[in-house]
């Protein structure tokens, strides 16, 4: 990235870690996250990652394949531990020799072993202190601290207080996610802590990314407020645009209806908004800076300026310290 006429980077522990130019890992959102963006963001530099999802075995195979095809990069895969496939994907990713994995929506403590065997580093999805603490013990290599500000599947505490806690209490590097779209959530990032970030929302919107038009043009149009909570009373919330299917689940849990109908109700629901479209009736699974997320750029772009942006906003606040 050129500044000036010196060629800058930003230089982190993980891009050791994963050998990686860039610290920026993206998110591996489900049915977004396939081979062909993991592939652009790989090869830009950056950790592609494919998310498994609910996806079977030969499906994520053939995601492998794409990323393969295009680059020798270090590439990830997210196991998504709720899924009825999650051990099959443990499999998959042994057999392929996938270098990196990353895990979300659960303790992946009974695969870890399996893992370090076949020398995959394993970097879990965390949203409190205390379970990262337990996974440090099992040999994790890194940690995704992801916020409640985050798309999808969350936790309940913020990335601003998230972070710098688990930079405290654990030994391994810590990835900022959640509320990072650009230089100066990566600049605030850094200076809690992390060693880079994750960013799933901001690469929803990237030209590789195969999010049906509307799902891109619905976080586009979203404005700070928009992306809402629902199915806190199954203990599984989610964090997606408001549409017709929030306010429906929101009512049924106000009447306290059972959370199996809740969950019955949302299953298959991003399939049909991030596929085929519906933007009102499936679920627009998107972050808290939706709102701050406006076009849609090629990967290699958001990469670039994003590390740009970075370090002309650690530049700036350089600018405050008097001698
Ligand atoms: O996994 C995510 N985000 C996701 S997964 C997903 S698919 C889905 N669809 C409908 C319902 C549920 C999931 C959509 N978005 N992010 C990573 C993440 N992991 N955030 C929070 C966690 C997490 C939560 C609990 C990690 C570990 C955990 O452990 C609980 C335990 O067992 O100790």
């Amino acid at each position: 990235m050129f500044i000036g006429v010196v060629k800058m980077y930003l230089n982190t522990e993980i891009c050791d870690l994963f050998d990686i130019k860039y610290p920026v890992v993206q998110g591996g959102m489900a049915w977004v996250a396939t081979g062909e963006l993991a592939a652009a963001v790989s090869k830009a530099g950056g950790l592609g990652t494919i998310g498994a999802g609910n996806a079977p075995k030969d499906v994520i195979k053939e995601e492998i394949r794409k990323v393969k095809e295009v680059t020798d990069n270090n590439f990830a895969v997210n196991i998504m531990l709720l899924s009825p496939f999650a051990k099959d994907i443990v499999d998959l990713v042994v057999e392929e020799n996938v270098p990196i994995v990353t895990t979300g929506a659960g303790n992946p403590s009974k695969f870890i072993d399996r893992f370090k065997k076949n020398n995959i580093k394993v970097v879990p999805v965390v949203s409190s202190v205390a379970l990262a603490k337990r996974l440090v013990r099992t040999g994790v290599d890194a940690v995704i601290a992801e916020g409640t500000e985050a798309g999808g599947h969350i936790g309940d505490l913020t990335t601003m207080t998230l972070v710098p806690q688990l930079v405290d209490a654990i030994d391994v590097p810590v990835i900022a996610a959640g509320g990072v779209a650009d230089g100066r959530g990566f600049a605030a990032a850094l200076s809690l802590g992390a060693s880079g970030v994750q960013m799933g929302t901001r690469f929803v919107c990237a030209n590789e990314s195969i999010a049906h038009k509307k799902y891109k043009e619905a976080i586009i149009n979203a404005r700070d407020r928009d992306a809402v909570v629902t199915g806190r009373s199954t203990g599984h919330p989610v964090r997606n645009l408001k549409n017709q299917l929030t306010r429906k689940i929101d009512k049924l849990e106000q009447e306290g209806v059972d959370k199996e109908k809740i969950e019955e109700i949302g299953s298959g629901k991003l399939r049909e908004a991030v596929i085929e479209g519906n933007i009102d009736k499936g679920s627009v699974m998107a972050g808290q800076i939706s709102g701050m997320v406006t076009d849609i750029l090629p990967v290699k772009e958001i990469i670039n300026n994003i590390i740009s942006d970075t370090i002309k906003v650690i530049q700036k606040n350089n600018e405050y310290i008097r001698g």
